[in-house]
């Protein structure tokens, strides 16, 4: 296994969505899910050498998956084939125009049982960051465990370590996600929250209070995700702001781990903090213009596709 610049570990999930209420039945078109992988192929396609560890079954649906990241160019070397537990679903409905509702169906999934000993080699191998997402702690004891290993081993071996908190309601209280997530993002050199997660991982109030109690903990970035207003930097240096670019939203599900990624991609390229945003919010903006969590994001040639983009544009 050879060194990655981006190495991140999670629950990949096979993601059914409806073009309507599911209750009525109908098509569902199958796609690769989950936070960190739609991380790590947001890196590969920008050309970084991006590693996803965890479990996928042995059947059909943990080959689909694992097709879909080899397509990719994700590193793969590290996936861990279970025998017996299925992949994790994720029905995602598009219940109205502008609102999508997820439905898991993950409990005992082979992702939810990742464990410290999947983790041993491809961390041994290193890599320059260790991207971490909120959800992975909630899936299991077992996973909370290597992620809070993970973190621990990298940060000790000065790895640079990333945290996006990615609350998810239905697999865990706030309560339940702040008594972990608070403890580990003092491991992390950056963390990404919505304005709404930072209580999470550090103290309630206003972002800049939050965003500062982080920074004096020793966290070096915090990024705080805005949505259609774009997102904010946080540093010792002070605050930066990049708007988001006009867009027409297709799909807003995924556009957090395409932000993260450009984010990180300025970094490995040696960025600046507002190169970085602004790359970040170039990566949501394509999530945001196209379907399904990570189809649409650009390869590296792609980058300045959407600046001064005219609604309806067709490139002859
Ligand atoms: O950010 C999109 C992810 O949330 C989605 O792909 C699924 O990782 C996921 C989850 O567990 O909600």
């Amino acid at each position: 296994m050879t060194a990655a610049d981006v190495l991140t570990f999670g629950e990949s999930l096979v993601s059914l969505r409806s073009a309507g209420p599911l209750v009525g039945g109908g098509a569902l078109t199958m796609h690769l899910a989950g936070a960190e992988c739609n991380v790590a192929v947001a890196l590969a396609r920008l050309g970084h050498r991006a590693a996803w560890v965890g479990r996928l079954s042995g059947d059909e649906l943990g080959e689909f998956a694992l097709r879909q990241l080899r397509a990719e160019g994700v590193l793969v070397d590290g996936v861990v084939r279970d025998p017996v537990r299925p992949t994790g679903l994720m029905f995602l409905e598009r219940r109205a125009a502008d609102v999508t509702r997820v439905q898991y169906h993950r409990a005992g999934s082979a992702g939810s049982v990742l464990c410290v000993d999947d983790l041993r080699t491809p961390l041994a191998a290193g890599a320059r960051v260790l991207h971490l997402s909120g959800i992975t702690p909630a899936l299991s004891p077992s996973a909370r465990a290597a992620t809070v290993w993970a973190a621990e081993t990298a940060s000790a071996a000065g790895m640079l370590v990333s945290l996006d908190v990615n609350y998810r309601g239905r697999l865990w209280t706030r309560d339940e996600a702040r008594a972990v997530l608070a403890p580990l993002a003092r491991y992390a050199s950056i963390v990404i929250a919505s304005a709404d997660e930072l209580d999470l991982v550090g103290e309630a109030g206003p972002d800049e209070s939050a965003a500062a109690a982080l920074l004096d903990q020793g966290v070096g970035t915090v990024l705080v995700k805005l949505g259609a207003a774009g997102a904010r930097a946080y540093t010792t240096d002070g605050v930066l702001h990049a708007g988001a670019l006009a867009v027409t939203a297709i799909d807003t599900v995924g556009a957090g781990d395409a932000f993260t990624a450009g984010y990180l991609s300025g970094v490995l390229d040696g960025l600046d903090a507002a190169g970085s945003l602004r790359r970040g919010v170039t990566l949501g903006a394509f999530a945001v213009a196209s379907g399904g969590d990570w189809e649409g994001l650009p390869r590296r040639d792609e980058l300045a596709l959407l600046d001064g983009y005219e609604a309806g544009s067709t490139i002859r």
